[in-house]
């Protein structure tokens, strides 16, 4: 899969993708990311890449020109290439259009500054505005890099079991349930015994019944929303029962 950066801070990007899982998603070409230069498609002397906003007000406005070379360039060998900006004005992101933006070959993804962009970029190059959270970042480099992490580990092989991007939190609309590791006791904390039993039926129950209790206290929305069987009802129902504050 390709993912092309549209920025004006290409080093913002040198390093988030060196470590871990991306670096070796990278390494087995399994993901390919061009970080583009806006700056590098503003033809005149000194590369202007921004303006005062007609009408005044405070700050600048990216301009249309180097944008739309730069994404011109981008599509070049694949014209159909679906192209994202990252705003606060786009729609949520969340692990569902992850899911569906990783079945994209490509991806470009542009990355706003200062006011943002001039408002032609949307109506002449963008498919889709997305956002990644109801608050205002510096510029959009960062919501790229997280967009691009929770599409590529959706990727076939980047992950290491095929089974973990299956079962993590929101892929079934339910928040995870608790983990636990060595040591069995910390500070006097153990690790429920049902862990430790070797009934892997039970412990899936104990799992389903645990992340049903996180969803309903933390995110009774997405509760709201997902896909239970009757067996998740008779859960919630021993939850309540318990008296577990939901
Ligand atoms: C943002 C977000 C975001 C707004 C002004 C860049 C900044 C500056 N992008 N999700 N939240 N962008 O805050 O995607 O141009």
């Amino acid at each position: 899969m390709r993912f092309d950066i549209l920025t004006l801070f290409p080093g913002m990007f040198s390093s988030p993708f060196q470590e871990s899982i991306l670096g070796r998603a990278i390494q087995k070409e399994l993901v390919d990311i061009r970080i583009i230069n806006v700056r590098d498609f503003a033809l005149d002397k000194h590369q202007v890449v921004d303006d005062t906003p007609y009408g005044g007000g405070q700050g600048m406005v990216m301009k249309v020109e180097p944008i739309a070379r730069a994404i011109a360039w981008a599509r070049s060998e694949e014209p159909s290439a679906w192209t994202i900006y990252l705003t606060p004005q786009g729609k949520p992101f969340d692990q569902e259009k992850a899911r569906d933006l990783s079945s994209r070959p490509h991806l470009i993804l542009l990355c706003g500054r200062y006011e943002g962009v001039d408002e032609r970029v949307r109506e002449l190059f963008i498919n889709e505005e997305i956002s990644i959270g109801d608050y205002v970042l510096t510029g959009g480099e960062l919501a790229a890099m997280v967009m691009i992490d929770a599409v590529s580990r959706l990727l076939p092989g980047v992950l290491g079991s095929a089974q973990s991007a299956e079962d993590d939190s929101f892929t079934n609309a339910l928040l995870e349930h608790p983990q636990y590791t060595r040591p069995f006791d910390f500070e006097g904390r153990r690790v429920p015994e049902i862990l430790l039993s070797g009934n892997h039926a039970a412990i899936s129950l104990w799992r389903r019944k645990e992340a049903l209790k996180r969803t309903a206290l933390r995110r009774p929305d997405l509760l709201a929303k997902a896909r239970l069987t009757r067996k998740d009802e008779e859960l919630l129902e021993e939850i309540r029962h318990d008296g577990d504050g939901i």
